[in-house]
């Protein structure tokens, strides 16, 4: 290299971490001292999910149009990576979740939801599949479908969705139930299920409908509306997931085997339109569970995280989730399961939360929901 071509490449090397963390760190206010907030990466077009690799690596990030790209551990945002599905992205539709496979160091799987078209009138259902990522990270190689929602039902909503391996390795898609709210109820579709699959999609011989006439084996647990939070409970090993209910009646569920959770027979929630749910019989109803937690005014909850990490013990026990209409990152402390607190933060910057995650690092990771989409890092002052 001559000092001509290597002078500006310094310069550039020394620029880019500045321009990497130009927005500033922002404190606010919280229960537990003082919220630190800083911009890791901006301009993500309607972020949606994201999945930390290993050692330190990035961050891979969807964006609901249809890309994925890795943020650097610096805030650089690659190009999108090749190698991934067409997506549906329209309305609601498009790339959703992102996980690692639980043994992501030997096989490299990536695990993607996504809306995907080709139903009877141009409709769209949920799909899951994984690729490879390889060795450069530029792309997913060998991208197969493991799970369609059948029959595909979406004009543009409710999709779900998220995915969570549990502790033995079985994957969880929470779904949801494609604005049809009678499918909710039917044993022979995959719409407002949660439903349960080994890592290359086939379905696990104890499933809870396994063998029955007219039942769809994959099926975990139903009655569910809109599911756009999904977590393993790391103190339990349980699927916690949360939903969106209609006007009113926001929901968090621990998804139990063969269970029904309700929707649209058991409901705190009404119609935008005001008018009563037609199929709506009461806010408990024998025989279907009733949520674990639910708000009668809906926040419009999307992404979850419990808060297990040493880093901040303010927060130890914690339950994080994004929310979308009131523009706030929940905080609900726990008790065991059950919740006893909550409390409303990063209102002040009114922002749609898309999803949160707990770092390798302590701190949480948050994606806001706008066109012009940013990943923020958020911890407490120390
Ligand atoms: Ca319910």
């Amino acid at each position: 290299m001559t000092p001509r071509t290597w002078i500006p490449t310094l310069l550039a090397a020394a620029l880019l971490p500045l321009l990497a963390h130009a927005a500033p760190e922002q404190a606010f206010k919280s229960e537990e001292g003082s919220l630190k907030v800083s911009t890791l990466a901006e301009g993500l077009d309607h972020p949606w999910g994201l999945a930390f690799l290993p050692e330190g690596r990035g961050i891979l990030v969807t964006e609901r149009p249809g890309n994925l790209r890795l943020i650097s551990a610096e805030g650089k945002v690659g190009a999108p990576l090749g190698g991934v599905p067409e997506v549906w992205a329209k309305g609601q539709g498009g790339l959703l979740d992102v996980v690692l496979s639980p043994t992501f160091k030997q096989d490299r799987m990536v695990y993607l939801s996504y809306a995907e078209g080709g139903g009877e009138d141009g409709k769209a259902g949920t799909a899951v599949g994984r690729g490879r990522l390889s060795s450069d990270m530029a792309k997913l190689e060998d991208f197969n479908v493991i799970f369609r929602q059948q029959p595909k039902l979406s004009t543009g909503n409710h999709f779900g969705s998220r995915l969570v391996f549990d502790r033995d390795g079985y994957l969880f898609i929470a779904l949801g139930e494609n604005n049809q709210r009678e499918t909710s109820q039917d044993l022979d579709k995959l719409q407002g299920k949660v439903v349960r699959l080994l890592p290359d999609g086939t379905v696990p011989k104890d499933n809870p409908f396994v063998g029955q006439n007219n039942v769809r084996p994959e099926i975990w647990s139903f009655g569910h509306r809109n599911q756009q939070g999904a977590a393993l409970n790391p103190w339990t090993g349980e699927l916690w997931t949360d939903e969106h209910g209609p006007r009113g009646g926001d929901e968090i569920n621990i998804p139990k085997p063969g269970k029904n959770y309700g929707w649209p027979i058991a409901t705190h929630g009404i119609n935008y339109s005001l008018l009563p749910i037609p199929e709506a019989r009461g806010e408990h109803v024998d025989g279907m569970v009733d949520p674990h937690h639910v708000w009668e005014k809906s926040p419009a909850i999307s992404g979850m995280a419990f808060y297990d990490n040493p880093r901040f013990k303010a927060w130890d026990h914690n339950l994080f989730i994004g929310a979308l209409a009131s523009q706030e990152l929940i905080r609900l402390e726990l008790d065991g399961d059950k919740v006893v607190h909550e409390e409303r933060l990063l209102g002040e910057l009114g922002q749609r939360i898309r999803d949160v995650r707990v770092g390798p690092d302590g701190y949480l990771y948050v994606l806001t929901d706008a066109d012009d989409g940013a990943l923020l890092k958020v911890g407490l002052a120390q």
